[in-house]
Order: structure tokens, then sequence, then C-alpha cells
């Protein structure tokens, strides 16, 4: 039985290292990838979170718990990710202008990669020119819209209020999230819908976009 507590703790630590060794560690023992970004990623960055909040961490120890964190995705990811992924709707995804958060965002699009969406992530802080850009040149039919921060929030309603302003509306699909975001918040921006977290994001996809296999 894997202790995920070592997992947790080495991403309360920032220690790189030590994290991706361990995450290499429990799937040489069997335990499957999702366990372990639920279990021990997710469960760490909880904690990270109510750390940051009762000032117990700071930024710069929080940006090595992030970029620890990001380092474990990328060994999960190609586990996660189907091999044969049969393109079924073009996605843009980004987090919102003035927001630096990312790693949910690359959850989400790493979700809606291996539901087998062709996504293309913008990164984070992406003005609402950039997605505008985005979805006209790769033909999107969903742009998924991520903020973290609660003063962040407003930018989503700029992307939405840019893309009515285009005449594309009608064209692509909007969703949003992000820990601070909330249904009522999507309905009164005018998103087409809202997801609590990365497997939510996937049916709320799925469903948008009428897919039904
Ligand atoms: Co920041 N930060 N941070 N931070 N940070 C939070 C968000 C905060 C809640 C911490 C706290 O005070 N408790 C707080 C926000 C308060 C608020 O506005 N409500 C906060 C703050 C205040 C700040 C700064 C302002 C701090 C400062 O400078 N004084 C600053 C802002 C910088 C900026 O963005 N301009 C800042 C900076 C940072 C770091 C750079 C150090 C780092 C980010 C590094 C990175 O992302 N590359 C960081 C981090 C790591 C956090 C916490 C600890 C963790 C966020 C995270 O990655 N969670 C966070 C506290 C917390 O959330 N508990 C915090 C793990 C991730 C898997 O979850 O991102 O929620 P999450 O994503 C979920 C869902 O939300 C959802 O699915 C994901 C997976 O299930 N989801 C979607 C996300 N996007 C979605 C899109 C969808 C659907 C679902 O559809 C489109």
């Amino acid at each position: 039985m894997f202790d995920f507590k070592l997992i947790v703790d080495a991403l309360i630590e920032g220690d790189e290292s030590k994290l991706t060794a361990l995450v290499q560690k429990a799937l040489n023992q069997g335990v499957v990838a999702k366990k372990i970004l639920y279990d021990g990623l997710i469960a760490g960055m909880d904690t990270v979170g109510e750390k940051m909040e009762n000032d117990e961490l700071f930024i710069p120890e929080v940006l090595m718990a992030a970029k620890a964190m990001s380092a474990g995705l990328e060994i999960l990811k190609p586990l996660m990710v189907g091999e044969d992924i049969i393109t079924r709707g073009k996605v843009v995804i980004g987090t919102v202008k003035g927001d630096l958060h990312d790693i949910g965002k690359n959850l989400v699009a790493m979700m809606l990669e291996s539901a087998g969406l062709e996504v293309h992530n913008l990164g984070a802080d992406i003005s609402p020119d950039q997605f505008l850009a985005a979805i006209n040149e790769n033909k999107a039919s969903l742009l998924c819209l991520s903020a973290l921060l609660t003063t962040t929030m407003p930018m989503m309603k700029e992307t939405i209020d840019l893309v009515v302003k285009n005449g594309i509306r009608d064209q692509v699909k909007i969703m949003v999230g992000g820990a601070p975001v909330t249904q009522d918040f999507a309905d009164s921006i005018g998103a087409d819908g809202y997801a609590p977290d990365a497997g939510s994001a996937v049916k709320l996809a799925k469903a948008l976009l009428q897919l039904t296999f």
C-alpha cells in the first residue's frame, strides 16, 4: 500500500526531485495515475493552499510547490492521455489576463485531451484579444476560461463580451471554471456553463459540444 502522505509532504516541501521519484515509485508499485493525481498531488496542493492562507507558507515556497506539482503532472500526463485520440472538437483554453495560476487549467486541458478533444492551451495571463485570435485561428468550437483570483474573474466577462462584439458568439461554446467561480457567476456573464473540477469539465465539454461517445 503506497503512502500518499510522502507525496503530500514532498509537495509542501517543494522538493521536485523527491516528488518525481515518489510519483515514479508509486507507478512502479502499480498505483494508477489518477489515484496518484488525486490522493497525492491534488491533496498536497490543497494543503499548500491552506498553509498559504494561514501564513505558514509564502509565495516563494508556493512557487516551488507549484513547480514540483507540474513536474509530477508531466510524468502522469502520458499515462492519462489516451494514445489513439480521435479529434472530436477543437478547444481553446487559458487562464485570463492578470492571473498566473495555471495548474488547475493545465489539469483541465489534460483531461479534455484525454477525452479526445484537440486542445490549444494558450497558457496563463491571456488577454481577451489573444483568446479571440486563437478561436479564429483554430476554428475552435469551445472556449475554456480559467481564473483563480476574485480580482481576475471580471476578465472572463470582458473576454466573452469581445467574442460577442466580434459576432462569433454563436460559433463557440464558452465554459468557465476555477476555485472562486460559481454557477451564478457563470450565468451572470453569459457563459454556457461552469464546472467545479477537471472531471466535471470533461462532462460539461462533451455536453456542450453534443458529443455522444
Ligand atoms: Co495563488 N492564490 N496567488 N499562487 N494560489 C490562491 C488561488 C489563493 C486562494 C490562496 C489563498 O489565499 N488561500 C489566493 C486567491 C484568493 C482569491 O482571490 N480568492 C491566491 C492569491 C491571493 C495569490 C496572489 C495574489 C498572492 C500574492 O502575490 N499576494 C498571487 C497572484 C499572482 C497572479 O496570478 N497574478 C498568487 C500567486 C501564486 C503562485 C504564482 C505562487 C502560485 C501559482 C503557480 C502556478 O499556477 N503556476 C499560487 C498557487 C499555487 C496557489 C494555490 C496555493 C494553489 C492553486 C492550485 O494550483 N491548486 C491557491 C490556493 C488554493 O487553491 N487552495 C492560491 C491546485 C489546482 C489543481 O486546483 O487551480 O483550483 P485549481 O483547479 C481546479 C478547479 O478550480 C477547476 O479544475 C481544477 C482541477 O480540478 N478548474 C476549472 C480550474 N480551471 C478551470 C476551468 C474550467 C473548469 C474547471 O473550465 C474552463
